[in-house]
Formats: C-alpha cells, sequence, structure tokens
C-alpha cells in the first residue's frame, strides 16, 4: 500500500511537458527562432555573426516560413519601408545553382523560391547572394553583391525543453 503510494507519486512528478525552447532574443514561431538583426554587415559576416549566436542566417523553406518571416518584419517595421535582408541562400559554387549554405561546408538545394520579376538576374556579374526584399507586409528575393552591407535575419532551431510539473 505504501509502496503503490509511492509509485503514484513518483509518475505524477515525471510527468513533463515538452515547449520549444528558443536562444535568448530569438522569437518562437512555428518550431523555428528567428532574430532579426539591425546590425548591417556583408552576407559572409552576417553569416558569421548568427552562428556565434548559435543559429544560422535564414533559410525559407516554404510559403508558409516566408509568411511567418513577412509578419516579423511588419511588426517591427509596418508598411511603411522598403530593405534588405540578407538570407543564407547562394550561388557561389555555381553561377545560377542556388542553395541554402546552412554551415560551413554544408549546402542544400532550394526547393521552395520566390524570386521578384526578372530575378535572379546576377546583376552586375557576380550577384551570389540572396536577399529578401521587404517593402511593407511582404516580401520578394533577390540576388546581389554578397558585399553589400545589410541587415540580416537569424534562425535557430527550436530546443524542446522538459518541464517538471509533479
Ligand atoms: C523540400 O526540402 C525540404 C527540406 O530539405 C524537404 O523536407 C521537403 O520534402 C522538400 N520538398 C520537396 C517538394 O521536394
Ligand atoms: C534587385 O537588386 C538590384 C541591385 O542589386 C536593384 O537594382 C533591383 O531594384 C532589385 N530588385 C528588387 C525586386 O528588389
Ligand atoms: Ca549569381
Ligand atoms: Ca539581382
Amino acid at each position: 500500500m505504501k509502496f503503490l503510494k509511492s509509485l503514484v507519486i513518483l509518475v505524477v512528478q515525471l510527468c513533463v511537458l515538452v515547449s520549444g525552447q528558443c536562444p535568448n532574443g530569438f522569437e518562437l514561431n512555428d518550431n523555428s527562432c528567428y532574430k532579426v538583426s539591425a546590425l548591417e554587415a556583408s552576407w559572409i559576416e552576417a553569416k558569421s555573426f548568427c552562428r556565434l549566436l548559435g543559429s544560422e542566417l535564414l533559410v525559407i523553406e516554404t510559403a508558409t516560413e516566408e509568411a511567418i518571416v513577412e509578419g516579423l518584419l511588419t511588426k517591427l517595421h509596418g508598411s511603411h519601408i522598403d530593405e534588405d535582408y540578407w538570407a543564407s541562400g547562394a550561388d557561389i559554387a555555381r553561377e545560377n545553382d542556388w542553395r541554402w549554405m546552412t554551415s560551413d561546408g554544408v549546402s542544400f538545394r532550394m526547393n521552395y523560391t520566390h524570386w521578384g520579376a526578372g530575378q535572379p538576374d546576377n546583376g552586375g556579374g557576380n550577384s551570389n547572394c540572396l536577399v529578401i526584399h521587404f517593402h511593407g507586409v511582404r516580401t520578394i528575393w533577390n540576388d546581389t553583391l554578397c558585399s553589400q552591407l545589410h541587415s540580416f535575419i537569424c534562425e535557430a532551431r527550436a530546443q524542446e525543453q522538459e518541464v517538471i510539473v509533479g
């Protein structure tokens, strides 16, 4: 009897809630964490900066995810702004082979894209990095020179956290 009672208490104490957890300063949205940086940097600097924060430069895999990014930027800026943000897409290795460069030496092919009309145009002969152009509420993609200075968006996977509720 006494054993059963302790067992019941033990089981109750082991009940856990699993919830998404983001690094400091990141906002949780649909299982991913985002941080819009106000700093302006080249694409490669932006990439390093995100990695220092335990994240990667933004990867947009679906239209749903792009809508989340549009929501974050709209919340930040409203609808009256034109601003470019770096994401981790690039065609550095081979012209017009656009890939997400998530960490050193690792990349994967884009299977969702949202290029603006006439883009990517490899403008200037070496536009090899992806900017997400926010034009108030909506975003559209463009390729531009990797050396330009732009704000950027970092993304981290939400960590599962166990919370003891007993
Ligand atoms: C697109 O890529 C993602 C992740 O790389 C994958 O989960 C998904 O199945 C792919 N979708 C298509 C249509 O290939
Ligand atoms: C794309 O970028 C070029 C400069 O790199 C700019 O002239 C053009 O207006 C941009 N287009 C869009 C749709 O943002
Ligand atoms: Ca290019
Ligand atoms: Ca372009």
